[in-house]
């Protein structure tokens, strides 16, 4: 209401024009079913609350995205901010949009150092924190169970020289609580697909790509249930960790033997039609890249909109690089 009241002349007639453009574009194309059509499995975007029901951004969501991830609503601060008091509202929103519209859901993220709450980075002890990381598990999983497609399991947790990242979870268990969230969560929902997912994993020779690749081989040699790498791929225009080594780190990830690889955080600074293009064909290039998720509708939205990095300006309208997409 207030906005239409702050329209006059030309410029309401100029949002009138733009709103019957997304209109047709939205029935004319969709990113998801262009790379469903060349046998990936989705196209998705994050979301969480309002942005689930906000009109512009929601029609796109529809009609664009075969996929959603909670952006924040399924992390350890938002489900049990405090020990065995969990609040799935928001990650319900999301799931609930899901199911109704046929999109499939990736749950982000069970083990992950930040938004973490406080009562978790002060235990110092191993047996309370491994129960500690098994209740949440389960208790996440459960609520859940049939309804994901694939789960985060644990997340950013190498450093960039391609060690574990210091965490309580890696100070108090040492590696081992890799397995302990891996095995709790095979057992919980046996048919979710299990990630480990980290971001700069942007060229195959990045320190920190090598270190996920080798660490990732030996918890598979020791019967450590990983399904799938996922790649956040949160790229710069150039230079360090831009587009053109997305390829060359995707096989890298795949030929640890995991089943599945995927970008999961898709988001380029400048959004150069160019750089979405070699993103797009680095996972269509790579046979077990399943999917990718962009971080976000519109750069309004965006974590880092100060770079203007997705597919849809700040008015919803699709940029070059999504026409390049659709094109492919
Ligand atoms: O996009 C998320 C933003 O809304 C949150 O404020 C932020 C808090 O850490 O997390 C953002 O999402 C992150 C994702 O969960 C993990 N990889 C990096 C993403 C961007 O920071």
């Amino acid at each position: 209401m207030v906005y239409l009241k702050a329209l006059t002349g030309s410029a309401l007639f100029a949002s009138l024009a733009a709103s019957s453009v997304i209109g047709v574009r939205q029935g004319a194309s969709s990113l998801n079913d262009a790379l469903v059509a060349k046998g990936k499995k989705y196209v998705g975007t994050c979301a969480d609350g309002n942005l689930l029901t906000d009109s512009a951004n929601e029609a796109i969501l529809k009609s664009d995205f075969g996929q959603l991830t909670p952006e924040n609503s399924m992390k350890w601060d938002a489900t049990e901010p405090t020990q065995g008091a969990f609040n799935f509202d928001g990650g319900d929103a999301v799931v609930e949009y899901a199911s109704a519209n046929e999109k499939l859901v990736r749950g982000h993220t069970l083990v992950w150092h930040s938004q973490l709450p406080a009562w978790v980075e002060a235990i110092g002890d191993k047996e309370t924190l491994t129960q500690v990381i098994k209740d949440h598990v389960t208790a996440v999983m459960e609520h859940y169970k049939g309804k994901i497609y694939a789960w985060d399991v644990v997340n950013e947790i190498f450093a960039e020289e391609g060690g574990l990242r210091d965490s309580v979870f890696s100070r108090v268990l040492g590696e081992d609580f890799v397995r302990i969230a891996f095995e709790t969560a095979r057992e919980v929902d046996p048919d979710a697909k299990l990630y480990i997912n980290d971001y700069n994993l942007d060229s195959a020779d990045y320190a920190k790509t090598q270190g996920m690749v080798e660490s990732v081989k030996k918890w598979l040699d020791a019967g450590v249930p990983i399904d799938g790498i996922g790649s956040q791929s949160h790229l710069s225009a150039e230079g360090f960790g831009n587009s053109e080594g997305v390829k060359g780190a995707l096989e890298a990830l795949a030929s640890t033997g995991v089943s599945e690889v995927a970008i999961t955080e898709l988001d380029i600074a400048g959004a150069a039609p160019d750089a979405y293009v070699n993103a797009f064909n680095a996972c269509l290039e790579v046979e077990t890249c399943v999917g990718i998720t962009i971080w976000g509708v519109s750069d309004k939205d965006s974590w880092r909109s100060d770079e203007s990095p997705l597919l849809f300006d700040a008015n919803y309208q699709p940029k070059e690089a999504y026409n390049a997409l659709i094109a492919l």
